[in-house]
């Protein structure tokens, strides 16, 4: 039988990496992408001795142009793809959004609305052709409510929503399903970046919890795209056991 084909944004680390070692050991031959050249590589190197079919595709999701020619150059072979998960993202700062950084603010809002919006319109379109296709984007529970510092970072979450709710609208009348992963608490790379490097700061936001892993995340995203094709996961909102919601987390202190 073919295996499937998934296309993960954002596979070079965290929750994207998790999905893309978690798709490979579900059977399917996966399309890992990011800007990350070498890391997309390496993971390649790892997921092709494990008998995984792969395709690494570098480029920036913010770049229309790029993502467009990136697209258009997938082969013959791996243009019909089953699942797509746009999951690249990311936070930048936590000021309070009268101090905010404009060029953190537009980096958020280019990779996490515009990014994910430039995958779907490039994939999409295909999957309504064949009838067949299945979209998994990572929302968060940062956008169900914002928190303090959150301003920009919770609306591009909240956008992720209205954007799932409305594909899923969009392609009712076709078998497509459309989904809304949202995690809470996840360790990965997240909290680095959104303090620009600044590991000691990362490290206090999962201070006295178990946070959840990447993999915990992969394992929900692929239980998704396995239901049968008659059940449409809309949403998951998935929180470590003492986080409550997006600002509720109680934390142990040694
Ligand atoms: P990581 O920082 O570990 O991974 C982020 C991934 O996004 C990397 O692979 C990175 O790849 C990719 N990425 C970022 N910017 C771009 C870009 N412009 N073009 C292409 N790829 C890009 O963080 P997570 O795994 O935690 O984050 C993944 C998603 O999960 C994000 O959307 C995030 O908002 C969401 N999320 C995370 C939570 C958490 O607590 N960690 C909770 C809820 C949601 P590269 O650098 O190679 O481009
Ligand atoms: C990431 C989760 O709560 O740090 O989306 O914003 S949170």
């Amino acid at each position: 039988m073919k295996k499937k084909i998934v296309l993960i944004t954002g596979a070079t680390s965290g929750i994207g990496e998790g999905c893309a070692r978690r798709f490979a050991e579900g059977g399917y031959n996966v399309i890992i992408t990011g800007r990350k050249r070498e890391k997309l590589q390496s993971l390649q190197k790892e997921l092709e001795n494990g008998g995984t079919a792969v395709l690494p595709l570098a480029f920036d999701v913010r770049d229309r142009k790029a993502a467009e020619a990136t697209v258009a150059s997938i082969p013959e072979e791996w243009r019909d793809i089953d699942v797509l998960i746009n999951n690249a993202g990311l936070a930048r700062g936590l000021e309070p959004e009268y101090q905010g950084d404009f060029d953190d603010w537009d980096q958020m809002i280019d990779t996490n609305i515009k990014g994910l919006l430039t995958m779907t319109r490039l994939i999409v379109p295909d999957m309504v052709r064949r009838n067949h296709g299945h979209i998994i984007n990572i929302g968060s529970v940062a956008g169900d409510a914002a928190y303090a510092g959150g301003n920009v970072y919770c609306a591009t979450k909240s956008a992720v929503k209205a954007i799932t709710d409305g594909l899923r609208i969009d392609v009712a009348d076709t078998r497509l399903r459309v989904t809304n992963i949202k995690p809470g608490l996840v360790e990965t790379n997240f909290s680095n970046v959104r303090f620009h490097g600044d590991d000691k700061r990362a490290d206090k936001v999962y201070e006295g919890i178990q946070p959840l892993t990447g993999d915990d995340i992969a394992d929900v995203v692929f239980y998704a795209a396995s239901a049968p094709e008659h059940v449409q996961i809309a949403e998951v909102l998935v929180l470590a056991t003492h986080q409550a919601n997006g600002t509720v987390i109680h934390r142990e202190h040694q």
